[in-house]
């Protein structure tokens, strides 16, 4: 092994150290005191080694650590003094993020030589530490846990739901370059600077999977078995499409844009890799004011939400908000990718023939976000919030109701929003004490309201049912 370098990988190892009762190194002032010394920060720092924690097992003589280094042999020889004293294992070792992230505890580190990737153990020990509550570690899937989507409007970008179909791409800003090509008239090739000294507008758009709330599907679908929180809100910053289309000027005959993602991989049934590539119609494209965003709240979009740049398609499931964007296609006929036409479509058993229609706006829905499911309450005053969107209109009223009794109008907070949820409460009173049921109930200004039962679909899009928390007054 070479010496210490800034690429050098680091190892985590367990190290475990016993003597024997009768030479307890410890029982010796001075013998404990170098040993003290031997394990501080800057003894530890010289001998390249970090201590992650130690521990000795009361009683039992027997000393644990976790400790990370370039190579076992620098673990060994700062635990010479252990060895002298008594008997040193070194366990080469991962953290559980890893081991998951690889497949089990026998699997190899997953690596795909193809394209520079985020490591998968990082990335999925970044979103356990965000709070995100991981449905699968590799590639990297989280939703948003429900009581960190209260407070403002948009939310912090490590609290943002993850929907990943591939591995996360590591994209240099300075090498990366979008291209919009096909049916235009001046095709063009633009750098990140470029892009960004077009004019730029802010937005903020709530987002969610199309797949939000399949957990309640009955019969079961496979999936990602999403809860409520693959939804989440910020202010996107970026170009708007449409600025680069006049650009580019609209050649005769383009009827659809292809967004095409640097992500890759293969999926069931294709025995060739493919990319994360979605169209929009060209009047959608006009319309429903989709973005080039390169910044999420303020930020540099994080890596694993598209950086440097990424399509955002305000109103739409997530879906047709494709990260990590590098190439624009203008085309003369309906495109037929994997994700366009083998997923992302609600599908049912017709009558005599199976129907199917593409997942398009987000169907409107309200979410209550305190209290949780499960919160022990005060009878009494009760405050019941929320969020409430639409991707077909602004939300017109919420109604909760309470052990279905009859619905109660709650109060929308702050101005009406188009492309973002919004806020609302309800103050009320629980006269009763024990199992509470409380249902919230979303209506648009289209007139679109939510089902009282999620509607089956076979891949489990688009559930937008009532939700009921259950609580208990007491
Ligand atoms: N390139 C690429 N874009 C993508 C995806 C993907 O896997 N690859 N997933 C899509 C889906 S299904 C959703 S719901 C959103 C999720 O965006 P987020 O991970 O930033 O929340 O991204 C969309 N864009
Ligand atoms: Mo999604």
């Amino acid at each position: 092994m070479g010496g210490l370098t800034e690429e050098t990988p680091m190892g985590l190892f367990i190290v475990r150290h016993e003597h024997r009762a009768d030479h307890c190194p410890a029982t010796d002032p001075a013998m404990g005191a170098l040993l003290l010394n031997h394990l501080s920060r800057v003894n530890t720092r010289r001998h390249g080694i970090d201590i992650h924690g130690e521990a000795v097992a009361q009683g039992a003589h027997a000393l644990y650590m976790i400790v990370s280094a370039d190579a076992e042999d620098r673990v060994r020889h700062f635990l010479e003094p252990f060895a002298r004293a008594g008997t040193v294992e070194v366990l080469p070792a991962s953290t559980c993020a890893g081991v998951v992230a690889s497949g089990g505890c026998a699997a190899l580190p997953v690596t795909d030589p193809g394209t520079p990737a985020a490591d998968p153990e990082e990335v999925c020990q970044d979103a356990m530490e965000a709070g995100l509550v991981v449905h699968r570690a590799h590639p990297l899937n989280g939703e948003t846990s429900i009581p960190a989507l209260l407070g403002g409007v948009v939310m912090p970008n490590a609290h943002f739901y993850v929907r990943n179909h591939f591995q996360i791409p590591l994209l240099d800003p300075s090498a990366w370059r979008l291209e919009v090509v096909g049916r235009v008239e001046r095709p063009l090739r633009l750098t990140l600077g470029e892009l960004r000294a077009y004019r730029s507008q802010s937005t903020v758009v709530t987002m969610e999977c199309a797949g939000n709330g399949r957990f309640l599907l009955d019969p079961a679908v496979p999936g990602e078995q999403w809860r409520h929180g693959a939804v989440s809100t910020a202010e996107w910053t970026g170009v708007p499409l449409a600025e680069v289309l006049d650009r580019v000027g609209v050649g005769t005959g383009a009827r659809e844009v292809v967004f095409r993602g640097a992500d890759h991989g293969t999926v069931d049934g294709r025995a060739d890799p493919i990319r994360f590539e979605r169209s929009l119609a060209l009047d959608v494209v006009r319309e429903a004011g989709v973005l080039l965003a390169y910044a999420m709240n303020g930020e540099p979009i994080p890596r694993r939400h598209g950086y440097p740049v990424r399509l955002v398609v305000p109103d739409w499931y997530g879906v047709a908000s494709v990260k990590w964007l590098t190439e624009i296609e203008l085309t003369d006929r309906p495109f037929e990718g994997y994700f366009q036409t083998e997923k992302y479509r609600y599908e049912w058993n017709g009558a005599d023939r199976p129907r199917s229609e593409p997942v398009t706006l987000q169907r409107v829905r309200a979410l209550i976000t305190d209290p949780a499911p499960d919160d022990e309450v005060d009878p009494g005053e009760l405050t019941v919030r929320g969020v409430a969107w639409s991707g077909a209109a602004a939300i017109d009223r919420v109604e909760v109701s309470i052990d279905a009794r009859p619905w109660q109008e709650a109060r929308l907070v702050g101005e009406r929003r188009r492309h973002s949820w919004q806020w609302w409460e309800l103050r009320t009173r629980l006269e009763a004490t024990g199992a509470v049921s409380l249902r919230a109930r979303a209506t648009d200004l289209a007139g679109r309201s939510q089902p009282e039962r999620p509607e089956w679909n076979r891949l489990g899009y688009g559930n937008n049912a009532i939700q009921e928390v259950l609580v208990t007054a007491r």
